[in-house]
């Protein structure tokens, strides 16, 4: 009989020597504002929670009534718990600090309540997505240079999966962890230990309505993933949610690549740097893969705004390296 882990004793046991108590404490919250949202989630359908909160956010999208519900969540288990000075998140426009009342940690959150939120009202998995840094200056006064740091310095990272069962995947630099929600007992339970990508890759995972917007490179590089141009490439399916969580996540369980290309009107592309591809990037680097907005690694990008975009190809190294070569050969 294997060892039943909850989330919690596994993240005691498998803390890095550095991490301090409340770095551990962080990630126990974190699990747990997935517990509240993923309660929530569940009953969208049932509970006056779908539809249009009548508010839009800092991207210019309407919000949804569980994405504020979700941002507010993580905020109010997170913003008194001693262990952060300043968090980000998509839904708001400028960094959030601690109130007053609080003490203040050393860490700093970037979080996306709710990727994929204009799935919620079509039954559609949605996510969030988690990062955490050590704040650059000790005088915790928690400001914008905490979170405008390179993925490459995170100290942990992670997602939730609410899907057809609710997962946190998370890693502190030790490898990638799996847990999924039991909603009986209320707990994360260790479902998948060590995650790393297979190969060969069994999907690529792209919007094909975009075609005409894209580079010739990376044109040529998509009739590449088809089986074209060379022939090279490995015979994958294609797969694409239109939810980011959802597509890493079947992509990193079978081996595969997503890609958001630029646009010739979407220069930087859609996903945001700081709090969807960094996260997801120093994951997919745990897990043997690779990041990179189509010239080099995601990882090392200094981010200068809160919300920047950048193009993004994550997954199997071999597939990205592609990418690269493709748009290298057209610069
Ligand atoms: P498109 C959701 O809004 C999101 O940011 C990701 O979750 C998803 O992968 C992408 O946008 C879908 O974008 O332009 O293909 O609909």
């Amino acid at each position: 009989m294997s060892k039943i882990y909850t989330i919690e004793r596994f993240i005691l046991e498998h803390q890095p020597e550095s991490a301090k108590g409340e770095f551990t404490n962080l990630l126990y919250d974190i699990a747990l504002a997935a517990k509240i949202i993923a309660h929530k989630t569940n009953r969208a359908g049932l509970v006056d929670i779908l539809g249009r909160a009548g508010a839009i956010n800092i991207q210019g999208e309407e919000q949804q009534k569980l994405d504020v519900y979700a941002d507010e969540m993580i905020f109010r288990i997170c913003d008194h718990s001693g262990r952060l000075c300043v968090m980000a998140s998509e839904e708001q426009e400028e960094i959030m600090h601690i109130p007053e009342q609080f003490e203040k940690g050393s860490y700093a959150l970037v979080y996306d309540p709710l990727d994929g939120s204009s799935n919620i009202d079509v039954n559609v998995s949605i996510g969030t997505i988690f990062g955490i840094y050590r704040a650059l200056d000790w005088d915790l006064r928690g400001r914008e240079e905490d979170v405008l740091q390179p993925g490459r310095d995170l100290v942990a990272a992670g997602y939730v999966l609410y899907g057809s069962s609710t997962m946190l995947v998370y890693s502190t630099g030790q490898g990638v962890h799996g847990f999924t929600l039991d909603p009986e007992l209320g707990e994360f339970l260790l479902s998948h230990q060590n995650m790393r990508l297979p190969a060969p890759p069994a999907y690529y995972s792209i919007n094909h309505a975009y075609f005409q917007r894209w580079s010739p490179a990376v044109q040529s590089y998509v009739r590449w993933l088809q089986g074209g141009e060379d022939g090279s490439a490995p015979v994958m399916s294609s797969r694409y949610i239109g939810s980011l969580v959802a597509d890493f996540h079947r992509n990193l369980l079978r081996g595969g690549i997503f890609c958001y290309p630029a646009e010739e009107n979407k220069p930087n592309g859609k996903i945001r740097l700081l709090y969807e591809a960094g996260p997801l990037a120093y994951l997919i680097e745990q897990a043997g893969g690779y990041a990179s907005n189509g010239r080099g690694p995601i990882l090392d990008i200094q981010p200068t705004d809160l919300h920047q975009r950048t193009p993004l190809f994550i997954g199997n190294r071999s597939l990205v390296d592609m990418a690269e070569k493709f748009v290298a050969e057209e610069d």
